[in-house]
C-alpha cells in the first residue's frame, strides 16, 4: 500500500530533474531529456498503487456497451499488410499504411503496395513498432507527413517520438526526430495518435503511460498525455502551462492511460479514445489543462481484479463522457464527414480491437449517444475516410502479410 503522502514525496523526488523546453531547433532534435518513468528498467507494476483513503463510488452514466450487431456494409478486402496500424489516405486514392514492424506502405490507387523508404528504425514490442502516420496540414505543398513511433534508445529501452519528413512519393527525405517522450523504459503503450488543429497551426499528440501508472500524473514525465505541440515539435505558446517550461509547456491534459485515438469535430471539440485496465475504455471530451485521473481513478479494474475506484470517487477528475466495460479496446478514431454514408455524417467512429467492432457514437454539442457497436468479425486497428466517403479500416496483428485492409461501402 502507498499512501498519499508518499505519493507526493515520489512526485516531488520525480520533478528534482525536470525536463527543460528546447530553445532552438537543435536542441528540439534533443527531444525533452525527462526523468525515467519509475522504474523504467524493471518489471512493470501489476497494479495501480492503491489509495485506500478513497471511497469508491460506482460510475452509474455514460456506460456505452450495446450490443453487437451485423455491419450494414459491403465490406470488401482490398490488401494485405504485416500488422497494420494506421492508415493516412493521399490525395488522388493512394493511401500510406503503418506496418508496426518499422515498415511504411504505399499502397496505390490501383491497390499495388510498395515500401516507402527513408522510415526511423523502431523497437518493436507487443505495442510498440511504427505507429501513427499523419499528412501535414499544408501537404498539398509540403508533401510533409508524420510519423509515430517507439524508438530505440541507448538503455536498450523504447521512447515515443514523433519524425516530421517530405514523402516525395517513394521514399522519406529531410526526416527530423521533433519530438522524443525522453521516458526510455521497456514496452508497454506508447500511445502515438496524431491530430492538428482546425486552423492547421499546431499539432496534438498523444503519449501512453507505458503501463506504469504514476508518470500520468507526474507533471514532468510526457507519459499519459495529451501534448500540444507547434508543428515542429515545440510547446505551443497557447498551452495552459507554457510558461513554466519543460513537460509542463507542452501539455494539453493529463491522467491518461494508452491514447490511440485523437480527433477535432468540426464545432472544434477535441475528443480522445483511450484504453482503461480491465474495462474502463474512455471517450474523453478534452479540455485544456483538466486531469483525466489515470491512475487514481478508473471505472475498469486492474488486470489481477484488484479495483479501481470509479469516476464519480474524485469528482474533481475529469470523467469520460462514455466508457466501456467490458473493454472493447479503441484503436482510431475518426470524424465521419464523407458522402456515401450521410446518415453518419457527425458520428465518431472508433476501432476497437478486442471487441471485434467499429463503434458509432452520435454527438449533439459535448453530449455523446452511443449508436452502434458493429460486429466486424477482427480486431479494427485503425481506420480512415476516403475521398468518396468509404471508411477504411485496419485489421490488428496479423504477422507477415495477414493483417488486412478493407473498405466499407454503401450496401
Ligand atoms: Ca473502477
Amino acid at each position: 500500500m502507498i499512501r498519499r503522502h508518499s505519493l507526493a514525496l515520489a512526485l516531488l523526488v520525480g520533478t528534482a530533474c525536470s525536463a527543460q523546453q528546447p530553445a532552438n531547433p537543435s536542441a528540439a532534435e534533443q527531444g525533452p531529456q525527462g526523468p525515467q518513468p519509475a522504474g523504467a528498467n524493471n518489471p512493470v507494476p501489476k497494479d495501480s498503487p492503491a489509495e485506500p483513503s478513497i471511497r469508491n463510488v460506482p460510475a452509474t452514466t455514460g456506460h456505452a456497451n450495446l450490443a453487437l450487431t451485423p455491419p450494414p456494409f459491403t465490406v470488401t478486402e482490398i490488401g494485405r499488410f504485416d500488422q497494420p496500424v494506421a492508415l493516412a489516405m493521399l490525395p488522388g486514392g493512394a493511401a500510406l499504411v503503418t506496418e508496426k514492424p518499422g515498415h511504411l506502405k504505399l499502397r496505390a490507387a490501383d491497390g499495388k503496395v510498395t515500401n516507402v523508404t527513408g522510415v526511423p528504425a523502431v523497437q518493436l514490442s507487443s505495442q510498440g513498432g511504427l505507429l501513427g502516420v499523419v499528412l501535414a496540414p499544408d501537404y498539398a505543398t509540403s508533401h510533409a507527413i508524420y510519423l509515430s513511433y517507439s524508438e530505440p534508445r541507448p538503455n536498450g529501452g523504447a521512447s515515443l517520438a514523433l519524425m516530421k519528413a517530405v514523402f516525395d512519393g517513394a521514399a522519406l527525405t529531410g526526416q527530423r526526430v521533433i519530438w522524443r517522450a525522453g521516458s526510455d523504459g521497456p514496452g508497454g503503450q506508447f500511445g502515438g495518435a496524431i491530430a492538428f488543429a482546425p486552423d492547421g497551426k499546431s499539432l496534438f499528440l498523444s503519449s501512453g503511460e507505458r503501463q506504469r501508472f504514476m508518470p500520468a500524473q507526474d507533471p514532468e514525465q510526457a507519459l499519459g498525455k495529451i501534448l500540444r505541440l507547434t508543428l515542429d515539435g515545440a510547446a505551443w505558446p497557447g498551452n495552459p502551462q507554457y510558461k513554466a517550461g519543460g513537460v509542463r509547456a507542452q501539455t494539453w491534459t493529463l491522467g491518461h492511460r494508452n491514447p490511440y485515438g485523437l480527433a477535432f469535430t468540426p464545432d472544434g471539440r477535441l475528443w480522445e479514445v483511450e484504453m482503461g485496465p480491465k474495462g474502463g475504455d474512455e471517450l474523453n471530451l478534452l479540455r485544456p489543462g483538466r486531469n483525466y485521473g489515470w491512475p487514481i481513478v478508473s471505472n475498469g479494474d486492474n488486470y489481477s481484479g484488484a479495483p479501481i475506484p470509479d469516476h464519480p470517487s474524485k469528482p474533481e477528475f475529469a470523467a469520460p463522457e462514455l466508457w466501456w466495460s467490458p473493454t472493447i479496446s479503441p484503436g482510431g478514431l475518426i470524424v465521419y464527414s464523407g458522402a456515401m454514408f450521410p446518415q453518419y455524417k457527425g458520428s465518431l467512429m472508433i476501432a476497437g480491437m478486442s471487441g471485434k467492432t467499429l463503434v458509432r457514437v452520435t454527438l449533439n454539442g459535448a453530449k455523446a449517444t452511443p449508436a452502434n457497436q458493429w460486429n466486424m468479425g477482427f480486431r479494427v486497428r485503425g481506420l480512415a475516410q476516403a475521398a468518396d466517403g468509404a471508411i477504411w479500416l485496419v485489421e490488428d496483428g496479423g504477422r507477415g502479410a495477414e493483417g488486412r485492409l478493407f473498405r466499407l461501402s454503401r450496401k
